[in-house]
């Protein structure tokens, strides 16, 4: 019996044993280090006899050695929480292996054999995600980044490709479809109510794209013709019962497929193209090669349940994950340092994607909003990694903002530079040269630079440098010409104290003041750490714009008159540039404020500049509604704390909450006339109905700022009139925060009207967790406790503590009760999800940033969570270098 050639205790290899890490440090990953593998698997077979319970998985590899590897003897298999049941080789009972830690190493006298192995899972007792899983009664997998060895052992590294053959089993009245990568070949029926189905994939690919899926599903399909004439059949699969949400998803591929091959000239490759949506996922998305796999989230819409910001990430993310069909899959990553190769360039994509389907310019205000409350925080703290991250310990602490959209905004910055034609050279050249390939950025970089015809070698430093560059920029006049100087410094990071200047493209103008006008925008590149640059013909008394659409992803720091910011604001033909303008008038105000250096007259000089752009935001009928809604929002909580070395986040939000009442209250005829008009508006996907539902909620946020029961009587009309859950949940939001009985009725009306529908009760739950009220940590301690609270599903976990982690109330309570709280849910979590728990850390680990009292606080928690004996790799190396 197979099972017999398992050595009854596994060897140990003394030396490995020895070298083994102790457990409070788990061993560093370099990318320095990377070898080639010794071995490779041109093909695999896996069969699968599915049970929620227990599922039997054999797996053939047919190995080769590497002409490229080190010519070892050893196959190493990676494995994790697995045991082989039984080991052969080319079809012997096998006893020349043994485990090393989780690995399985098999001996191998030829060049090639073929290896089968045995595993027996247990899906319904995965809890953290990853591998084979049960969620909501079927079965479905993650792999990335390295998931697949909970199924199997293999070497599981994305530069080992093969061709992929699926056979599975099980109860067809359980399992009713049976899903692989790839086409299905052969299906039939089996014993005992069984049925099976063969599926093959014929492009190779690492084992992180490989996935499986089973359950009872209906699918909504549509199908799709390339450009090449090939058809292609395409299928949104969601649970019983949630088709009627799916139409979105499917369009959103749809329109996908047909941008990609405008846009990149990217055809689809196979007959088929499967998406998937499960209710418990630890990310948003997955690319597997032919089975996206979705969390619900980023699948299910319609009107009533779904907001106008639910359908455009719907959109995004369906899109992201179909680009990653060229970039990620068919050239994928040579190893995990690569990862932005195929994220930052995926992102970028997706964001010109729905640019197109979208307002460009909104759009980029909210890629820029993003960066800066997600990326610009994590550039400036203890985590701080360059977008090709030179080592880690768990590499799924690695999927950051950074990683993904710094990543997209450096190769926007190519973009830039080589102008979009240009551009497209070097990604065909790029695609061309790597199709097929595991590949590197440097790969990357290099097509970009002999396709796009571009130098690209200082400008390197954005894939090897972290940190967010400070650019001081001032302009002078001389002899009659404007003279810009700027001067960068890039921050010093961990283990980066000292730091090259960068190539840093910016995009600038000159406007003259009495016209209004400029004669032009140049693009200019500062690459030393200091420059000057001369405008000959510039106007006598020039208004400087810079950093038009956010050319670089930098800091600019410039102490400007209030009245430049005010004119830009009115004024700058870039949208990106007035948004800007806008955001720098009020963040250089509330600095100063929370700095207490303001007197009371400059503190009301300041709003009144501020009540200038404001009222003619609120009131210029020539601005769409969608940049209107856009314009209106005050820089967030973070963004502003990223201004100081050390802030208080009490003294930042009583200042920002100052300012939003105080134009609620001065503005109030002007913000109530635009809630009305904007009320109403029928409503319709178009995009002057979804600006003017922006625009509707913005109103009303504001509205209450000034006088809360004006906000509170408009605010129960806005919920009980809804006809859409934008509405619905807008007047919900600024109920949540105030202290009345208007707040109680919606709730509790929501609640009962969405009972059953888990995404929208995690609407429920993320509006109370995320308000202002002042007893919001009672709320989130009551939302724990409620019986649809659930620590098994990430939705459910995210909803409720990601939403108080980011809430300055309730997470910077004086009394650290907040931070206890996430502490709490870190350390509760760690055991179940351990992907999850550590992204809760980053919020503690910016202690070093914030007041002495609550910095001791925060610091606190991280020691108490580094005290948990059996903590997770991921929350270990999260806590160990944000107290570091
Ligand atoms: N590649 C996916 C992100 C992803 C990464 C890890 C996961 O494991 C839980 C899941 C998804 C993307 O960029 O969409
Ligand atoms: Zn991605």
């Amino acid at each position: 019996m197979d099972i017999a050639s398992r050595p009854a205790e596994p060897e140990q290899n003394p030396q490995t044993a020895d070298a083994a890490p102790a457990p409070q440090a788990p061993p560093v990953i370099r990318r320095e280090d990377y070898l080639p593998p010794a071995w490779l698997v041109p093909e695999i077979a896996l069969d699968f006899d599915l049970g929620l319970d227990a599922t039997k998985v054999t797996s053939t590899l047919s190995v080769k050695r590497n002409p490229e590897g080190n010519g070892a003897s050893t196959l190493r298999l990676n494995g994790d929480q697995i045991s082989p049941v039984s080991v052969r080789v080319d079809g012997d009972a096998a006893n020349d292996w043994r485990m090393d830690g989780p690995d399985l190493l098999v001996e191998l006298s030829g060049d090639a054999h073929e290896v089968t192995i045995e595993t027996a899972l247990v899906p319904s007792g995965n809890s953290q995600l990853m591998g084979l899983y049960a969620s909501n009664g079927m079965l479905c997998t993650q792999c990335e980044a390295e998931g697949f060895r909970r199924i199997t052992f293999f070497p599981d590294r994305p530069d080992v490709l093969s061709t992929y053959s699926v056979r599975m089993s099980g109860d067809k009245a359980t399992f009713p479809i049976l899903l692989a990568n790839g086409n299905c070949t052969a299906e039939g029926e089996g014993e005992n109510g069984t049925h099976w189905a063969e599926w093959h994939d014929p492009w190779p690919k690492p084992s992180y794209l490989f996935a499986l899926v089973a359950g009872e599903l209906i699918a909504n399909h549509g199908t799709f013709t390339t450009k090449s004439g090939r058809k292609v059949d395409l299928n949104v699969w969601v649970r019983p019962g949630d088709e009627g949400r799916t139409q979105h998803a499917l369009d959103s591929l749809i329109a996908s497929m047909k941008w990609d091959e405008e846009t990149f000239g990217r055809e689809y490759d196979l007959d088929l193209f499967n998406i998937v949506a499960v209710s418990d996922f630890n990310m948003g998305a997955m690319e597997n090669k032919g089975l996206n796999v979705f969390n619900t989230r980023y699948v299910l819409a319609d009107p009533d349940t779904a907001t106008d910001a639910d359908y455009d990430a719907i959109e995004g993310v369906i899109g992201h994950e179909y680009f990653h069909n060229w970039s990620g899959n068919r050239v994928t990553c040579r190893d995990w340092f690569q990862l932005s190769l195929k994220e930052g360039f995926t992102v970028l994509r997706d964001q010109l994607f729905s640019a197109d389907m979208g307002s460009e310019p909104v759009k980029r205000i909210e890629d820029v909003r993003i960066l800066r409350i997600a990326q610009f925080p994590e550039d400036s703290g203890p985590l701080a990694h360059p977008i090709r991250p030179d080592s880690y310990q768990e590499i799924s602490n690695f999927y950051t903002a950074t990683v993904y959209n710094k990543g997209a905004e450096v190769i926007r910055m190519m973009r830039t530079m080589a102008g979009e034609e240009r551009f497209r050279k070097g990604t065909d050249l790029y695609f061309d040269r790597h199709d097929g390939t595991a590949a590197t950025c440097e790969d990357f970089v290099k097509a970009i630079e002999d396709g796009a015809g571009l130098d690209l070698a200082q400008f390197r430093l954005w894939y090897s440098q972290a940190g967010t560059p400070q650019v001081a920029a001032s302009l002078t006049q001389e002899d009659g010409k404007a003279v810009l100087t700027l001067h960068q410094t890039v921050p010093t990071t961990p283990g980066q104290p000292e730091k090259q200047a960068m190539p840093i493209p910016l995009r600038v103008a000159l406007f003259d003041r009495a016209t209004a006008t400029h004669s032009g925008e140049s693009l200019i590149v500062l690459d030393k750490a200091e420059d000057r640059f001369v405008f000959a013909d510039a106007p006598a008394d020039p208004v400087l714009s810079i950093n038009r659409g956010f050319s670089a992803p930098v800091a600019i720091e410039m102490a400007r008159p209030d009245a430049d910011l005010v004119f830009l604001a009115a004024c700058d033909d870039d949208p990106f540039a007035r948004y800007e303008a806008m955001q720098s008038l009020v963040v250089q105000h509330l600095v100063a404020a929370v700095g207490g250096g303001l007197d009371e007259g400059q503190r009301s000089a300041g709003r009144k500049a501020i009540g200038e752009a404001f009222r003619a935001i609120v009131t210029d009928a020539e601005l769409d509604d969608l940049m209107r809604g856009e314009l209106m929002l005050l820089p967030a909580e973070s963004y502003l704390a990223e201004q100081l070395l050390v802030s208080d986040p009490g003294a930042i939000h009583t200042e920002r909450e100052g300012l939003k009442a105080w134009l609620g209250a001065t503005f109030a005829d002007e913000l109530k006339a635009l809630h009305d008009r904007v009320s109403a508006v029928p409503y319709s996907r178009e995009a002057e109905a979804r600006g003017a539902r922006k625009v509707k909620t913005q109103a009303l946020v504001y509205i209450a700022a000034g006088d809360s029961a004006e906000g509170a009587s408009r605010g129960i009309a806005q919920y009980r009139a809804a006809s859409c859950m934008t509405d619905r949940q807008g007047a919900l939001m600024v109920l949540a925060s105030l202290d009345c009985t208007e707040r109680e009725e919606a709730l509790a009306d929501f609640l009962a009207r969405y009972e059953g529908n888990a995404l929208v009760i995690d609407k429920w739950f993320s509006l109370q967790a995320g308000s202002l009220h002042p007893r919001v940590l009672d709320h989130v301690r009551a939302l724990a406790k409620h019986p649809e609270f659930r620590m098994s599903n990430p939705n459910r976990v995210r909803s409720v503590f990601m939403a108080a982690a980011m809430n300055p109330v309730a997470f910077h309570d004086p009394s650290g009760e907040g931070y206890r709280m996430i502490g709490d849910i870190i350390r509760r979590l760690d055991p179940i999800n351990p992907q999850t728990a550590a992204r809760f850390v980053p919020s503690l680990g910016r202690w070093r940033r914030v007041e002495p009292v609550r910095a001791k606080l925060m610091r606190a928690e991280l020691e108490r969570i580094a005290q948990e004996p059996d903590l997770s790799r991921d929350v270990r190396e999260q806590v160990s270098k944000s107290l570091g």
